[in-house]
């Protein structure tokens, strides 16, 4: 299978988060991407292309447009304010109670407007690695509508968590939902969403929630004690004509393979179902035991598993990098996923 990569993706470095009431260094990192990379190389799972640039009309389809065009605005909007601090960052956000109807003027209000936490940060290259992540998926879905079986799009920075107009959660655009929307505009009438991420996809879920082409499965954390806390609980399954197009599978911390694989199973009988001519996979790989920020219990040697499992479905498939940050063994699960589809 081919893997769509960008270089770009690097300029989106020393970011920073709060880790337990400290300002920490971002798990969110370019050796992330570095060490997926190096792993397709080594494995040899086929080429390693660059994107071709898109215009921005397909993010659009998803995304507010005043969204989209804020976000190249940022870097600038945030040193011609005279900030000095290494990286943009919200830090007030119209919650209840407050207007969010009316759209501010300064730099750290608007990052609270388009955001629902502090997880979304700037520095000067993330522009261009936000848009360099979106090609990356746009041009591996080409791929796949091309006639190809499968193919890998190793987005960084992610995008399962940033919904129609706000980023958080280290992502900006949803990357698999641009590619999902693309496919409907290019010959696909249903496409399935199975988001194995460790968090829940609560941007893929907004996004489509209301619309019966695009079926959203979401396996992950329970949000009652884990990120993104506020989405992603059993009875959530769409709304209006896409009810019954949403399914979530939230599970316990300590969750292994034998209680994952069966909720996989599930979501997998949803997707043969309803018949897709394509499926994207948000795929994420901070389900290993021993992802720094999460709580369930896969092996390395679960991933390829997954891989034929998603195989057996039977439509083409397109990967979406989403998260993992046990970069040492990012790479291993990754590709073992990818190298278990190929080998079914
Ligand atoms: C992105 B993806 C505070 C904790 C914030 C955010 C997790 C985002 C995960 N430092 N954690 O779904 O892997
Ligand atoms: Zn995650």
């Amino acid at each position: 299978m081919k893997t769509v990569f960008s270089p770009l993706h690097a300029g989106h470095a020393g970011t920073l988060e709060l880790v337990a009431g400290e300002l920490a260094p971002g798990f969110e990192k370019p050796s992330r991407a570095q060490f997926i990379k190096a792993r397709v190389e080594s494995e040899k799972l086929g080429p390693v292309i660059s994107p071709q640039d898109h215009d921005l009309s397909a993010a659009k389809k998803v995304h507010a447009c005043d969204y989209i065009d804020f976000l190249p605005t940022v870097w600038p909007q945030w040193e011609a304010a005279g900030h000095t601090g290494p990286a943009a960052l919200p830090y007030v956000w119209p919650t209840r109670g407050l207007r969010a109807d009316v759209r501010p003027r300064a730099i750290e209000a608007l990052l609270g407007f388009y955001s629902f936490d502090g997880g979304a940060p700037f520095v000067k290259g993330t522009w261009k690695a936000i848009k360099s992540s979106c090609d990356v998926a746009l041009t591996a879905a080409g791929l796949v509508s091309a006639g190809e079986r499968a193919a890998f799009a190793l987005c960084r920075p992610p995008g399962h968590h940033a919904g129609s107009a706000f980023m958080g959660g280290y992502c900006y655009i949803n990357n698999a939902a641009v590619a999902a929307q693309w496919f409907r505009d290019n010959g696909a009438a249903r496409v399935s969403i199975l988001d194995i991420d460790y968090h829940h996809g609560n941007g893929t879920q907004e996004i489509f929630y209301s619309r019966a082409d695009v079926q959203v499965l979401n396996l992950h954390a329970d949000p009652m004690s884990e990120y993104p806390f506020f989405l992603g609980h059993a009875d959530e399954q769409g709304d209006g004509t896409g009810e019954g197009f949403n399914h979530n599978y939230p599970m316990p911390a300590g969750t292994a393979w034998d209680e994952w694989s069966a909720a996989l199973d599930d979501a997998c009988a949803r997707v043969a179902a309803y018949g897709p001519d394509v499926v994207v996979v948000s795929l994420g790989v901070d389900t290993f035991e021993k992802d720094p920020i999460s709580r369930f219990r896969l092996k390395s040697s679960d991933y390829p598993l997954i891989g034929e499992r998603i195989a057996r479905l039977g439509p083409p498939v397109l990967f979406v990098m989403e998260g993992g940050y046990a970069v040492e063994e990012i790479g291993i699960n990754a590709v073992g996923v990818l190298t278990g589809f190929e080998d079914r």
